[in-house]
């Protein structure tokens, strides 16, 4: 994530041109879903069909897309080489609270203007941070009254919001980890008011992403206590959710590195054990960001699949990697095969709702164009219909899951019964050994699978 770089100039054009009421998008209508369209239109959906009832549920109940408020309205392509290549027709140079409006009025537009139901944003994407923590929060309440005229005027959802705990410099050596208390009380702080700015907007759920909770260097780290005071503040956060009443679904997000060289929040299965270790496993779930998983040497849908099986899958930062590179790149999901595994998880755990497929993605720093914004919603969109329809035909057929159900045929009765019980003992399995002798091998057939799934992609 690097959409947090300064404005590129502090000249104030005059937003007498895009005030309330005005078009940012001009040109485009709300896009079509128009079946058997050629290859050279990119401007429309070809498979993502919202109201299609498909296995039970309209493919908008199924696929819950969210636009991220960071990537998409305050990207601006700079990188750590690079100064900022995008500019938008609604940024008038400032981090003023009107260009902050203004940035909100061409949000609702787009995401209307794609059809989409749900959007995300970090406290700090919508509004400037003041000099006390008192201005920042008031500053936040005036955006959010925009935001929630907007959300009442267009239907657009809250899936998520969260707390920017990593930009600012205070957070440099942690936020709910720091080392000193006086910081973690800040964060702690910034985190009461990003709840009760969930509860004002309805947020259907509320992530904890931890960019800065880890370490450089394990000399200077105390992990025993930094681990203890990052579940102390997250205990907090379940007692004041239950205080005020805020409904939302609370979420971490795991990433294994960037920012910081280690984070403690590693990959799914790091934060299940945390929150076991803790005591908190009723009370969070995972949101798995597919391009963090491959940074954590995984396979693409390997976090999904973990923390769905664990019971713990709560929403998706439907995003994708190159993995050659080894960094975070955030772009869009256009790979249909990785489309269909992670739908086929979805739809095996009977929906991600009230998660959803929050597109933590950005435009490549080349992509300038204004209709890139939608080409590339709209490509991942459609990615993710394709795979929701080929998971539903592998469901459907069967095929698949019967050739697993087969390789696991064994443990139906005798002994591989009581194993899967765990009602066996290891004399039990000596004396089956001793009767029946060595196992005979039996072919994995990786080949033969993977030629199944090609059929359905
Ligand atoms: C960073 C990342 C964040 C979280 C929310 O890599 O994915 O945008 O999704 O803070
Ligand atoms: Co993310």
């Amino acid at each position: 994530m690097s959409a947090f770089a300064p404005p590129r100039s502090k000249k104030a054009r005059s937003s007498g041109s895009h005030g309330s009421g005005n078009e940012f998008f001009k040109g485009i209508e709300k896009i079509e879903y128009k079946p058997g369209a050629g290859a050279d239109e990119v401007m429309v959906f070809k498979h993502y069909n919202a109201s299609e009832v498909i296995n039970g549920r309209t493919m908008q109940d199924w696929l819950r897309f969210s636009v991220c408020f960071w990537h998409t309205f305050r990207g601006v392509g700079s990188d750590p080489f690079g100064f900022p290549t995008i500019q938008r027709p609604w940024e008038d140079g400032t981090d003023s609270m009107e260009n902050a409006k203004q940035r909100l009025r061409a949000a609702f537009e787009f995401f209307t203007k794609l059809g989409i139901k749900y959007w995300t944003f970090h406290d700090r994407d919508i509004a400037p941070e003041g000099q006390t923590l008192e201005e920042t929060n008031s500053n936040l309440d005036e955006i959010t009254d925009l935001a929630k005229e907007l959300m009442e005027q267009t239907g657009v959802k809250l899936l998520w919001n969260t707390c920017n705990l990593f930009a600012h410099p205070r957070y440099m050596n942690g936020a709910m980890t720091n080392p000193d208390a006086h910081v973690v009380a800040y964060a702690a702080a910034q985190i009461k008011k990003g709840l009760e700015i969930g509860k004002k907007l309805n947020a259907e759920n509320f992530v904890f992403w931890g960019g800065r909770e880890g370490y450089f260097t394990i000399l200077n780290t105390d992990i025993r206590s930094e681990l203890d005071h990052m579940a102390s503040v997250l205990r907090m956060v379940v007692e004041y959710k239950k205080k005020i009443g805020f409904t939302g679904q609370l979420l971490i997000e795991p990433k294994p590195k960037e920012p910081s060289r280690h984070q403690y929040d590693y990959d799914a299965m790091t934060v299940i054990a945390f929150l076991h270790s803790y005591g908190l496993q009723e009370h969070f779930k995972i949101n798995v960001e597919p391009n963090h998983t491959t940074l954590a040497g995984h396979p693409y849908e390997h976090d999904v699949v973990m923390a769905s099986v664990c019971g713990m899958l709560g929403s998706i930062d439907s995003n994708t990697g190159s993995p050659d590179l080894g960094w975070d790149t955030d772009q869009f999901p256009m790979d249909v095969k990785n489309t269909t595994m992670v739908m086929k998880t979805v739809l095996e755990q009977g929906g991600l709702a009230p998660g959803g497929l929050n597109f933590d993605a950005k435009v490549r720093r080349e992509s300038t164009h204004l209709n890139d914004m939608f080409i590339s919603h709209i490509g991942a969109m459609d990615s993710f219909a394709r795979g929701l329809r080929n998971a539903v035909k592998i469901a459907e057929e069967g095929i698949l899951m019967k050739m697993v159900q087969e390789r696991y045929a064994s443990f139906e009765s005798g002994v591989g019964a009581k194993i899967a019980k765990g009602s066996s003992t290891l004399e039990e399995c000596e004396d089956f050994i001793k009767k029946y002798g060595d196992p005979e091998p039996h072919s994995g057939h990786q080949e033969m699978y993977e030629s199944v799934l090609n059929h359905y992609v």
